[in-house]
């Protein structure tokens, strides 16, 4: 089939594949035989929308730009996130990310970066990693407390209670349930990473997966084994968080990145292995991991690469 008119004599069957990441449905259908119309011939077709061009960066927005209509989605402090049409009769085109006014550190994180590989020692967090978080300006997490005082999403939240909340993460469409991406917010403001966390805290963790898991059970039907949970080290806000993502959306754009993403399950079992007395396991352990070279704690990390000492 070369043709449109080719094409269309498809007879879609069903779908193998769905896939959010390379944004392509892969179909299973027929095709009528060239040389005898009443048979059929099984084919696969995968359609997949191509990539944006940088060229059209400067097109996108203006009187005519390539964007016909748009709906927002969401608007939080300085985030909102949008629903664009290529012209208007179509289907919700892409996904608009609006950061609004931007921090250098925002500019930062989505800038392109070389990434090196550092070991961050206890005692390393605690000269650079430690007062590197607490110089964040309360402002950097005003989504979060918008969150949970109750300023914003509020419709959109799946669990509350009076430890953490539960709702969609902004990465997600909020429709394709095998990108679903949640995130578990927690209303103790001491724990600021994965390093404050405590035996204390098993119970809290252990809340935080059970929900999780009853959420997308009674509202999508996904059954056990169907999340990844996962915290990030280092993550980019340092009010403590839980990614709830289906486990068949893999991508390492996403975060699940060997050495930044540590599954929630590995973080509980470590935690109940610890006794409870004197520091814990998080308080004592070299953690590994690749920074990128517009990263805040760039600079120091790779430093410390240099100074046996600190290996
Ligand atoms: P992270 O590990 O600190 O950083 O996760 P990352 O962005 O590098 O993954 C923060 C998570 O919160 C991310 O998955 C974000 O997509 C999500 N997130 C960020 N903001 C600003 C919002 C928001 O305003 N609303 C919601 N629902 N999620 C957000």
């Amino acid at each position: 089939p070369k043709s449109l008119e080719a094409l269309n004599a498809f007879t879609f069957e069903r779908i193998l594949h769905e896939d959010p990441i390379t944004h392509s449905l892969t179909l299973l259908g027929t095709f009528p035989n060239q040389n005898d119309a009443s048979a059929k011939v099984q084919a696969i077709v995968r359609i997949e929308k191509t990539a944006l061009t940088a060229e059209d960066s400067p097109r996108f927005f203006g009187e005519n730009g390539l964007i016909r209509k748009v709906e927002v989605e969401e608007s939080t402090d300085i985030y909102t996130w949008l629903f664009g049409w290529l012209k208007e009769e179509r289907e919700r085109d892409v996904k608009i990310n609006v950061i609004c006014p931007a921090t250098e550190v925002h500019i930062r994180k989505y800038t392109t970066q070389e990434r090196i590989v550092v070991h961050e020692t206890p005692e390393l967090y605690k000269k650079h990693v430690k007062p590197y978080i607490e110089a964040f300006p309360p402002s950097r997490t005003k989504w979060v407390e918008n969150i949970l005082t109750g300023v914003s999403e509020q419709h959109k939240v799946l669990f509350s209670s009076p430890e953490f909340l539960i709702l969609p993460d902004m990465k997600w469409d909020l429709k394709t349930v095998s990108s679903l991406y949640l995130v578990a917010l927690v209303q103790d403001r001491a724990i600021r990473s994965l390093r404050d966390l405590r035996h204390t805290h098993v119970e809290l963790l252990k809340a935080i997966r059970h929900q999780a898991n009853r959420v997308v059970q009674e509202k999508w039907g996904l059954e056990r084994g169907s999340l990844r949970m996962y915290i990030h080290y280092q993550p980019s806000y340092y009010h403590f968080h839980v990614h709830i993502v289906n486990v068949n959306y893999e991508g390492g754009l996403l975060g699940m990145a060997v050495g930044q993403a540590h599954l929630l399950d590995d973080v509980i079992s470590m935690l109940e292995l610890d006794t409870g007395d004197g520091p814990g396991i998080f308080q004592r352990i070299t953690l590994t991991y690749a920074l990128g070279d517009q990263h805040g704690l760039y600079e120091a990390m790779r430093k410390s690469l240099e100074d046996p000492a600190s290996q």
